[in-house]
């Protein structure tokens, strides 16, 4: 097992942490002999196609170990390079593949893609003492043990959720995030931009259609100043603050950098009272909150309640305004996705019954369509199978399954953040000083998220039709960006593992172990966590 592999690190035996390589890779193979040795003298020898990659890896190994490490495009590989090869054989066709050598006579990594190549190198790193991740210079020696990996992805779609409406994370709190979930090779961060108590993006009033009045800019001058007003710890309010388009832009080329989607989310038709409270338009007879001569807009409800608000679904300055927003959004948006919402919209569906939901629903996703993009949903969007889309997403978080195989049917894949196993905001246990606990009974921690299987656990589905799993956090009770990563690590890294490696290679058992040996890396990088005593710490 790798638990053996300390043994070839060195003729001695030392108190070293055992190899602790996560998500564990498909294939590895010891090697005779030394492993690979990191000196000033090192360069990364990359293939153009991989510049970006190589890139990454540059600044990771330079922070720690101070060497120059410069990055070039050709020469004849030393003992102490790393080589960046492009080969098109490498995962026969599986997209994120990657060939892993380090020995003696040198580190080589081998991908038909560029995201390959970066996945390899994060492999690499966990290889290295956990000190390589210090973002300051240390002295140790950079010697990975003697092997050979092959590796791919089981599912394509490997992702973590961050609610910054209830209370905002700066660029640079999910730019660290972006950074760690990044390593464990997940490529997608689903951002949920705007909710009851907040609106986080900036939508300006560019390239409104012809009659159309709303001034966007109110959605966060008014709920870009809000957040929940109570749910932290001691009480703490939620942290207000918003993206501008900028700030935006600047967090989807952080994450396209190293190959993580961002995903935004707008919650609709329910979700929105916060947009409700912005725009004076949206407060229709139809809508959750009609305006009255006293009560212009919707108030302010910085409660953890859910269910209540909604926009009206008969009135057509609601789709002029979902149309504005998504189109703006879409500009903005690298990826193919931006997910709808959809959860919740308990009163919307009580006053217009569940026939009218739906045919809101169908109305958004054939806008997202219209877009060029597919669209994402939490899976109450599933009873609209007939809008849904090859390309489209229906994110399973609580409730019946009945519904997902035929939206699996209509072209959707399956995202798997069943609540008991992914929601990275239920409290470990009852003396977790933060968070909620209706996903399970008591206990949310390490094991309970990593031993399922989000390839079988709906009847129905086959493997194929699901997307991968996606772990969301959820902040009613999270304040900034310790907190988050305190309730996300090491949980997340379990969904990490259960979305890349193959289902025959998990066992939990040794997870626990080789997610202790990773606890050590998460302090170097200076990334909290909860040391939870599932884990055995190294
Ligand atoms: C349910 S999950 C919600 C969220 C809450 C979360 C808290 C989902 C689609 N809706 O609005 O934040 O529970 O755990």
């Amino acid at each position: 097992s790798l638990w053996e592999l300390e043994a070839w690190t060195g003729a001695e035996p030392k108190a070293v942490a055992p190899l602790g390589l996560v998500p564990i890779p498909a294939t590895v193979t010891p090697q005779d002999g030394a492993g690979f040795s990191l000196s000033a003298a090192s360069r990364i020898i990359t293939a153009p196609a991989f510049g970006e990659s190589a890139a990454r890896l540059a600044e990771v190994l330079r922070a720690s170990t101070g060497y120059e490490l410069p990055v070039v495009e050709t020469g004849e590989p030393a003992a102490s390079d790393i080589v960046l090869a492009s080969d098109a054989a490498v995962g026969g066709g599986n997209a994120e593949a990657y060939e892993l050598s380090a020995t003696a006579s040198g580190a080589r990594i081998a991908a038909a893609d560029a995201h390959g190549a970066f996945n390899g190198a994060q492999t690499l790193r966990q290889l290295f003492p956990a000190a390589v991740e210090s973002p300051t210079v240390v002295q140790a020696a950079w010697t990975t043990p003697a092997l050979e990996i092959e590796d791919s992805p089981r599912f394509g779609y490997r992702g973590v959720m961050l609610d910054v409406a209830r209370s905002f994370q700066t660029v640079d709190e999910v730019k660290e995030i972006i950074d760690a979930i990044a390593s464990f090779k997940m490529n997608v961060l689903h951002l949920h931009l705007a909710d009851d108590q907040g609106w986080r993006i900036e939508i300006t009033n560019e390239g409104r259609a012809a009659g159309d009045t709303i001034d966007y800019s109110l959605l966060t001058t008014v709920s870009g100043a809000r957040a929940m007003t109570q749910g932290g710890y001691g009480g703490e309010a939620g942290r207000t603050g918003f993206y501008t388009q900028a700030d935006y832009q600047e967090l989807v080329a952080y994450a396209d950098e190293r190959f993580v989607q961002i995903v935004p989310e707008i919650d609709l038709p329910g979700h929105t009272n916060a947009a409700l409270g912005a725009i004076p338009q949206l407060n229709t007879p139809g809508s959750s909150h009609p305006a009255t001569a006293t009560q212009p807009t919707a108030p302010h409800n910085g409660s953890g309640a859910v269910g209540y608000s909604y926009l009206d679904p008969d009135s057509e300055v609601t789709f002029t305004f979902i149309q504005h927003v998504l189109g703006q959004l879409s500009g903005l948006t690298t990826g193919d996705l931006i997910h709808v919402g959809g959860d919740e919209s308990h009163d919307m569906v009580a006053r217009y019954g569940q026939a009218k939901f739906n045919a809101f629903v169908a109305r958004v996703l054939g806008i997202v369509h219209g877009l060029g993009k597919s669209a994402n949903g939490w899976n109450e969007i599933a009873r609209t199978t007939s809008a849904l889309q090859a390309g489209d997403k229906v994110q399973y978080w609580a409730g019946s399954t009945a519904e997902l195989p035929a939206a699996a049917a209509a072209g959707a894949k399956i995202v798997a953040s069943r609540g008991s196993s992914s929601y990275l905001d239920m409290k470990y246990n009852a003396k977790t000083p933060i968070g909620l606990t209706w996903a399970c009974s008591g206990i949310c921690d390490l094991t309970q998220y990593y031993s399922w299987n989000p390839g079988t656990f709906v009847s129905g589905l086959t493997e194929a039709q699901v997307a991968g799993p996606e772990a969301p956090m959820w902040s009613e009770t999270i304040r900034g960006g310790d907190q988050a990563e305190f309730m996300m690590f090491p949980r997340a890294i379990a969904h990490a593992e259960m979305g890349w490696s193959p289902q025959a290679k998990r066992d939990v058992t040794d997870f626990t172990q080789r997610v202790g040996v990773v606890g050590a890396r998460l302090t170097a990088a200076g990334v909290n966590y909860y040391d939870t005593s599932q884990a055995t710490w190294f």
